[in-house]
């Protein structure tokens, strides 16, 4: 059979615009709920989120027949349990807390085969490869895989100029939340001056022609932050939404009902 290819990587490299939302609730059945809602790209977390490898997998094979780009987030840069991803048929890896160009060359290592990287090879078991069924697996592998580092700290920061040249690295996303905490504005991702730090992180990215990622759930911050070049964003986590309605309707029907306990349906 045919190599899977990489819509999102091609998508990012004509920087074509892409709206994501995050798969925090580490589920199938309700990642497969969110695929039909038109987001352009979901990320799959595997920092925060619960997840692991066999509840990633099962996402990336629920979210398979759908038009929406599948990306993963690694819980750090542990090259062991990259390489599991990898197999697990991830194609498109965003990895948290870059701070150095010998940490995204490492990442970048790891994302490939030898003689370009450390990649191990176990087709025979690997999903990516479709258990050895891919023609030409290995003279493709390499190709398809994009990988999105996170810049989310001063040391990020200071270091963005080399990160974001290095060969391999596809789009550097920046993490509004971490890059405030290590500001010292903690909890304050809209703090003017994390703001100011953000905006100038996009621009440089956008100069050095890679694609730039960020989170906002704010409606007019995402959009600024589109304006001044960012291609990739997230817009949005589904556990909030799902948190939000539920809150929503809660206090709606207690309101309407002077507070009465109990539902019936
Ligand atoms: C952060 O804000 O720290 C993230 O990782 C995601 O936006
Ligand atoms: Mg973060």
């Amino acid at each position: 059979m045919e190599m899977p290819l990489n819509p999102f990587k091609r998508a990012l490299a004509a920087g074509e615009t892409q709206l994501g939302l995050f798969l925090g609730l580490a589920d199938a059945y309700s990642a497969e709920v969110v695929a039909t809602a038109g987001f352009d790209w979901l990320l799959i977390d595997g920092e925060h989120g619960p997840n692991d490898l066999r509840s990633i997998i099962a996402q990336l094979q629920a979210l398979a027949p759908y038009p929406v780009r599948p990306v993963v987030r690694s819980v750090d840069h542990d090259v062991a349990r990259i390489k599991q991803l990898l197999d697990g048929g991830v194609q498109t890896l965003m990895v948290p807390m870059v701070e150095t160009a010998v940490e995204a060359r490492a990442l970048v290592r790891a994302m490939r085969y030898p003689p370009a990287g450390i990649r191990g090879v176990g087709t025979a078991l690997s999903r990516a490869a479709r258990w050895n069924g891919v023609d030409g697996y290995f003279g493709q592998a390499d190709q398809e895989m994009c990988l999105i580092v996170q810049i989310e700290s001063l040391a990020g920061l200071a270091a963005l100029d080399e990160i974001v040249r290095v060969d391999g690295v596809d789009a550097v996303f920046i993490g509004p939340s971490d890059l405030a905490a290590s500001m010292g504005y903690l909890g304050q991702p809209g703090h003017p001056e994390v703001r100011a730090a953000v905006d100038g992180a996009i621009t440089a990215i956008a100069a050095a022609g890679k694609a730039a990622g960020v989170f906002s759930a704010d409606p007019a911050v995402a959009a600024a932050y589109r304006r001044i070049g960012a291609s990739f964003l997230l817009v949005g986590v589904d556990a909030l939404l799902l948190r939000n309605a539920a809150v929503a309707l809660a206090a709606k029907f207690k309101d309407d009902d002077s507070g009465k306990t109990g539902a019936s349906y």
